[in-house]
């Protein structure tokens, strides 16, 4: 329950977001601070209803993880080997990726999301030899790669700057930049769990390159583990900020932290209304983020469902059993993989309009 004082401002901070006025990163503290989950629930469901009405987009897409080979040592992460051990792992040719875009060749896929470990022998004329020979295969699929922390690798190692780098990939046939790598921005936290790969300002100098010659991209957060609020708002006011100089990001997606078989297992799991309030609190605080995901592989389908009361509108896509970056950590979906149909009737559950986009948000007529 909060007092009189806290009520009073709780309540001021509700007026300025039903006026469609900006909160400021002590009034998103608060939120998180004070208010409830049935509070901040009706807070992002209007607004989410006022930008989307009740359509909830999806996607058709797969995924492919070139590598679980990682230079990298995130503590989180139970998915990556260390070079070191690179026999412990997995490494795809070009010949075995191009092999898995084939298998969707009679499927309607729009999009294909590449992310992987950081191998210090996939370079980045061998990403771009890729991405050039899946656009001669099927030009029309978007190609969505890469996070900061590959890019940012592969282009030190070439010598080339952010927007040498970028160019040279867009040119090959990548289309948008998916949102991983930024975790938590804050250096007293990143230091902690991330510290050896690219910080806060490489992670969104890479994305500025991305949207300077019109790509767009989305940004992720990792949360729920040894964070505090600030730092969840901080991470959020780095985003908001440098969506008002670009407008280059589409989704921000919050990421929950899971904790099975990593070096932060003792951590415990956030509880299902602390993630709930995280979303809306991201609804609420990303102002010029037109959409909000949640992904349903990590969240588990009813709790995916219960997000679209909470200022969600997007629950990613059809994915296959490919992808393990999640399975690995513990996540609800082991096998995650939904048809069209599922999806559309998982949306529709809840009274919510099922409408399929491509990863830019146009519509995909049926
Ligand atoms: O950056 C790693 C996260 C991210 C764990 O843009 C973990 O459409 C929770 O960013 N618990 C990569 N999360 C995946 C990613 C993504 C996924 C789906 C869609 C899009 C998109 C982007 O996975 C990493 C990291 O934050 N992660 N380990 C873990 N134990
Ligand atoms: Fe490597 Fe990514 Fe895992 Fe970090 S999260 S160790 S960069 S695969």
């Amino acid at each position: 329950m909060c007092n009189g004082e806290s009520d009073s401002r709780l309540k001021q901070i509700g007026e300025q977001v039903m006026a469609d006025k900006r909160i400021t990163p002590a009034e998103g503290v608060y939120l998180f601070e004070k208010g409830s989950l049935s509070y901040l629930g009706a807070l992002a469901n209007h607004i989410r209803e006022r930008m989307h009405g009740n359509k909830t987009y999806y996607n058709r897409n797969f995924h492919i993880e070139p590598t679980n080979v990682c230079v990298f040592s995130c503590k989180f992460c139970s998915y990556s080997r260390l070079y070191a051990h690179k026999e412990e792992g997995w490494e795809l040719t070009t010949d075995q990726m191009l092999d898995i875009v084939k298998k969707y060749d009679d499927q309607p896929v729009t999009e294909v999301h590449i992310v992987g470990g950081v191998h210090p022998k996939l370079t980045l004329s061998f990403f771009a030899d890729l991405l050039r020979k899946i656009k001669a295969h099927r030009p029309e699929l978007h190609i969505k790669g890469f996070t900061p922390v590959e890019l940012d690798y592969m282009f030190r190692k070439a010598k080339v700057n952010a927007e040498e780098g970028m160019k040279f990939l867009n040119e090959a046939g990548l289309d948008s930049l998916p949102g991983g790598g930024a975790e938590i921005f804050s250096p007293e936290i990143r230091e902690q769990i991330c510290a050896d790969k690219v910080d806060a300002d490489g992670w969104l100098a890479i994305h500025r390159a991305a949207h300077s010659i019109g790509m767009h991209s989305n940004a992720t957060m990792l949360y729920g583990h040894i964070e505090k609020y600030e730092h969840r708002i901080d991470h959020m006011e780095r985003l908001r900020s440098m969506q008002d100089e670009t407008g280059g990001f589409n989704t921000f997606i919050p990421l929950k932290f899971r904790n099975k078989d990593n070096e932060m297992s003792h951590i415990p799991e956030s509880s299902i209304v602390e993630d709930m309030k995280m979303y809306a609190v991201a609804r609420i605080y990303m102002d010029n983020f037109p959409h909000l995901k949640a992904y349903w592989p990590m969240l588990g389908r009813n709790n995916a469902q219960l997000s679209l009361s909470f200022g969600v509108n997007d629950i990613d896509g059809t994915i296959d059993d490919s992808t393990k970056i999640y399975s690995m950590a513990g996540s609800e979906e082991q096998t995650p993989t939904m048809t069209s149909e599922q999806l559309k009737t998982l949306i529709r559950q809840v009274r919510r309009e099922p409408v399929e986009r491509d990863t830019l948000y146009n519509l995909v007529e049926g």
